[in-house]
């Protein structure tokens, strides 16, 4: 396993590499060109730099987080193709510069979705939430105005204002669109860049929707374990799996976080752990990553990912605000870097103990 964090460039992030070096058992980080627009083609030049100044920290870049898609492409507009040749040539962009693992979600208009991102907790930290009856409350664009709003300054993966500016046409684009032709466009898009991956030894792993279940009428696919294990056995190419996250998929309480990680052996490309609190159906909160503070029995999951031979590059996701720290909601210093040593520990203790010490 190997422990990363996010880290979205010194122009956008927070948090400089030399902190994230300093991290017991941070091997590298996972990382973006941030400034870049979906759809557009990344030049090697611009991936060379981006490694070089990972690696000058003292750190690795150990993977792509995202190369987002563009909408015409989950929507099939007649400029897919195009786009898709586009997303093509950044494959091989980082394919050159020997980059072998790349998340991406295919969520439509909205990446992930929360009603609050500074919800006070009672010992004076805050984090995202997310309640249902507050989101059926609003439109899209206000929703968007909440987020610009609370994001202490930031732009947040997702949520770029000049996306945001277009929303009602984004909107249009997906009317007609199910459930079912937004997984015939997700097929159509990794059948099409699987060469690619297979000629480069790309890893692609698609982040579920988060939360798991639609939202504004949106279709959304990646909520559950026959969707995620449908999609592994459609586009059968080992380049074609999955980013594992805890938060995500356990948005849902109904989805068994140990048995789908068991199901999809050696197609888990990347891994997101963190845990929630679930307060009632569709209304939940961010907890800390210890399994106490939350919902999730972390070192059951930490298990199941050992269990099932996993090996690949892992992050801890979305941390709390603490000790008065002013970053990106969700992507502090302190919180994240008390889940990456939590995480550690609990891989060390379970691999110690199984005796095999891997
Ligand atoms: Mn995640």
């Amino acid at each position: 396993m190997k422990m990363t964090l996010r880290w979205f460039g010194n122009d956008f992030d927070s948090v400089p590499l030399w902190k994230i070096r300093q991290i017991p058992g941070v091997e590298g980080v996972i990382s973006t060109l941030y400034g870049i627009p979906a759809g557009e083609v990344w030049e090697r030049e611009q991936i060379h730099a981006l490694k070089e100044e990972i690696e000058d920290a003292g750190l690795k870049l150990l993977g792509i987080e995202s190369v987002n898609v563009h909408d015409s492409i989950k929507a099939a507009t007649p400029e897919r193709d195009r786009h898709i040749e586009n997303y093509i040539k950044t494959l091989e962009a980082l394919g050159k510069e020997g980059i072998d693992l790349v998340c991406y979600n295919f969520m439509p208009v909205f990446d992930w979705t929360r009603s609050d991102l500074a919800k006070m907790r009672a010992d004076g930290s805050t984090v995202l939430s997310y309640d249902q009856d507050e989101i059926d409350k609003i439109n899209p664009d206000e929703m968007f105005e909440n987020i610009d709003k609370k994001s202490n300054g930031f732009v947040l993966p997702g949520w770029e204002p000049e996306r945001m500016a277009k929303i009602k046409e984004l909107f249009a684009l997906y009317k007609g669109i199910n459930n079912e032709k937004l997984f015939e466009n997700l097929v159509y898009f990794l059948n099409a860049i699987m060469p690619t991956c297979e000629k480069y030894g790309i890893k692609m792993a698609i982040h579920p929707d988060d939360p798991a279940w639609p939202v504004f009428g949106l279709p959304r696919i990646m909520t559950c374990k026959e969707n995620l294990l449908r999609l592994v056995n459609e586009v059968k190419s080992p380049c074609n799996g999955i980013t594992l996250c805890t938060g995500s998929l356990g948005s849902n309480p109904e989805n068994d976080l140990e048995d789908i990680i068991k199901s999809l052996k050696g197609r888990i490309h990347f891994a997101h752990i963190r845990n929630l609190k679930h307060h009632s159906k569709g209304k939940f909160e961010e907890a800390a990553h210890l399994s106490s503070d939350g919902s999730f029995d972390m070192l059951k999951i930490v298990k199941a990912f050992y269990d099932s031979g996993f090996d690949g590059v892992v992050r801890p996701d979305h941390g709390r605000a603490i000790w008065g720290e002013v970053a990106l909601p969700g992507y502090g210093l302190y919180d994240r870097a008390l889940g990456a040593v939590y995480l550690n520990g609990l891989w060390e203790a379970v691999s110690k103990l199984s005796g095999e010490g891997r």
